[in-house]
């Protein structure tokens, strides 16, 4: 058992004062819609400004930024696949992007993270799978031993927070 502690709640990510939130952003990682778009609303135009200089990002793949105006410290924009039927690697590819956001918040040595559920809204991918993804990733990572010390699941709606609570149960069994 690891001693990272996993909470999972209802709320807007853009309030959480912990040291990383996790962005769903896309390739180009110069904003859009959803948490996206709120995350740069609330950090401020620098953000825009360092992301212009990180020349993209993969889909699965992960790049940290300063938080500026947040209440969080730092961002990591993570790219989820877009959900098209299960046969374009979704799965494998949603699985790294919380893998390697786990593990840039590790090298850095912080303590607290918060994630959205990504690839679930505009992209589309089945919040029942996602969430399932999304948890037993992070439980495998946490067994290694890390820095973390907690990690959160930052729910938008009460459908979101059911279904992570009762996957959670489950997986604890
Ligand atoms: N706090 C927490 N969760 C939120 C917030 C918020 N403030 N706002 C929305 N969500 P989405 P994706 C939830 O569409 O599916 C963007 O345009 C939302 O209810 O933001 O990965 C990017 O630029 C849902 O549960 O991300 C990409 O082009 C979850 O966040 C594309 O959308 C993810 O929904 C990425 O699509």
């Amino acid at each position: 058992m690891s001693k990272t502690s996993i909470e999972i709640i209802q709320a807007d990510i853009t309030a959480l004062p912990v040291d990383v939130i996790v962005n769903a952003a896309n390739r180009s990682l110069m904003g859009g819609g959803g948490v996206d778009g709120a995350i740069h609303r609330a950090a401020g135009p620098q953000l825009l400004e360092e992301c212009r200089g990180l020349n993209g990002c993969m889909t699965g793949e992960a790049k940290m930024t300063s938080g500026y105006n947040l209440p969080a410290r730092h961002v990591i924009h993570a790219v989820g696949p877009v959900w098209d039927g299960g046969k374009r690697d979704e799965d494998r590819l949603l699985g790294n992007c919380y893998r390697n956001c786990l593990r840039l918040a590790d090298q850095a040595g912080l303590t607290s993270i918060a994630f959205p559920s990504i690839s679930t809204g505009v992209y589309r991918f089945p919040i029942e799978r996602a969430c399932h993804i999304a948890l037993t990733e992070t439980l495998r990572f946490l067994e290694q031993g890390t820095s973390l010390e907690k990690v959160i699941f930052t729910c938008f709606s009460d459908q979101d927070l059911q279904c992570y609570r009762e996957t959670y149960r489950r997986l604890s069994l």
